[in-house]
């Protein structure tokens, strides 16, 4: 694995846990975990599980005891990290969004197809498709039970930077992250909608805006909690400028069309005062509609229009029973699951995709499309949210 802050940490769990919850045809070895700084990876190391560490991520693709490359790090580094793991045969996990540019993620995609061919294989971690009551909406959507889909409503808000003193992190940065709320938030509402429905964003018209300009430097930048937690992204004190401009949205809006005929609405914003990590999505179809809500994360909220008109409304159906997705290998029915499930998860699919030689989703592929989502989002903001096309993936 390359990086160890958040989403490292998150993926390090779940690939602790994996092997002890699933049966699977393989068996994780967490062998080499890689950081820039030696003092913080070497803690990193130990406290998350891992065999042994490093400051190059070289040594992850050039060890031939090394079949798969887990890459965590800002999306500055996924490309170069990536391509040279795909180029070495390492089968490569890569956080979302996928890449930082258009062009990085057609390189990504097409070196992806390429080591398919020889069963090299790779996957985005888009880790909310992993959750089972999301997987379940799919299934109902999948199985007719909506009927024909007319709307898509999807918001994804949070709120740790509405504080104009919190400081410039990494994530605030183009150079580093590509975009602020619509590629780390956004990107996900983007691939969970269309992960759902089976349609794909054909076109949009969006505003973004970046409320806060300018920030305190941060001393170095990895995170959320950076002010709270003390660690990484603590404000710098002493010499040099004191505050530095914030490149990136701090929140996008859009309307879209799906190619299956739905109309869509998308909100992805960190100024959402009191939304925490608030992720909502209702689909509405001719025969019925289902929402999810990451708040309530083992519930789906189902109303069925093909039932009596007296025995109509929304019902609420809590997704613990071992026959729903995921589910049987954990706790009796009733007994919830939370957030980092999704990523165990995620590594029970891609290692079962690697051992049995199946093709993992989302593909290098299905991140490119979001990320062609994401570009034309921007461009129409750009253009006063005048009408934009997305891309299509092969030119
Ligand atoms: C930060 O906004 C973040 O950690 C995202 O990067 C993750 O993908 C999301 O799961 C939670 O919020």
């Amino acid at each position: 694995m390359v990086g160890y802050a958040f989403m490292g940490a998150a993926h390090s769990q779940a690939w602790r846990t994996v092997n002890r919850v699933y049966d699977l045809p393989a068996r994780a070895r967490m062998a080499l975990i890689c950081g820039r700084d030696s003092g913080k990876v070497a803690e990193a190391a130990d406290r998350l599980g891992w065999e042994a560490y490093t400051t190059d991520w070289r040594d992850l693709v050039n060890r031939d005891d090394i079949d798969v490359v887990d890459v965590c790090t800002p999306g500055d580094s996924h490309a170069e990290i990536a391509l040279a793991a795909l180029a070495a045969g390492k089968h490569v996990l890569c956080e979302k969004p996928l890449a930082n540019t258009v062009q990085e993620a057609r390189e990504m995609a097409a070196a992806a197809a390429t080591a398919q061919a020889s069963g090299v294989r790779s996957m985005c971690g888009f880790n909310y498709r992993r959750v089972p009551a999301v997987t379940m909406m799919r299934q109902l959507v999948a199985d007719g039970r909506l009927g024909v889909i007319r709307h898509v409503r999807a918001v994804y808000l949070q709120d740790w930077i509405v504080d104009p003193q919190f400081p410039l992190v990494w994530r605030l940065q183009k150079d580093r992250a590509g975009s602020g709320a619509l590629g780390d938030i956004g990107a996900h509402i983007v691939d969970l909608t269309q992960y759902v429905t089976g349609q794909r964003i054909t076109g949009v018209s969006a505003v973004t805006e970046t409320f806060v300009k300018e920030r305190p430097l941060s001393a170095e930048s990895s995170g959320l909690a950076a002010s709270a937690n003390g660690g990484d992204g603590q404000v710098v004190d002493g010499a040099g400028p004191a505050t530095g401009p914030v490149t990136v949205d701090d929140a996008a809006l859009f309307v879209a069309r799906l190619d299956g005929g739905a109309l869509a609405t998308y909100e992805a914003s960190r100024f959402a005062t009191g939304r925490k990590n608030a992720l909502r999505v209702e689909i509405n179809g001719s025969l019925g509609s289902v929402v999810f809500d990451l708040e309530r994360l083992n519930e789906l909220e189902f109303y069925d229009a093909t039932r009596p008109t007296a025995e109509q409304g929304f019902s609420r159906i809590l997704v613990t029973e071992g026959e729903h997705p995921y589910m049987s290998a954990w706790w009796p029915p009733g007994h919830i699951i939370g957030y980092e499930h999704s990523f165990t998860h995620q590594m029970r699919d891609f290692i079962e995709a690697i051992a049995t030689g199946a093709d993992p989703a989302p593909s290098f592929a299905d991140a490119l499309q979001v990320q062609l989502v994401l570009d034309a989002v921007a461009r129409s903001a750009e253009l006063g949210s005048s009408w934009t096309e997305v891309e299509p993936a092969l030119t």
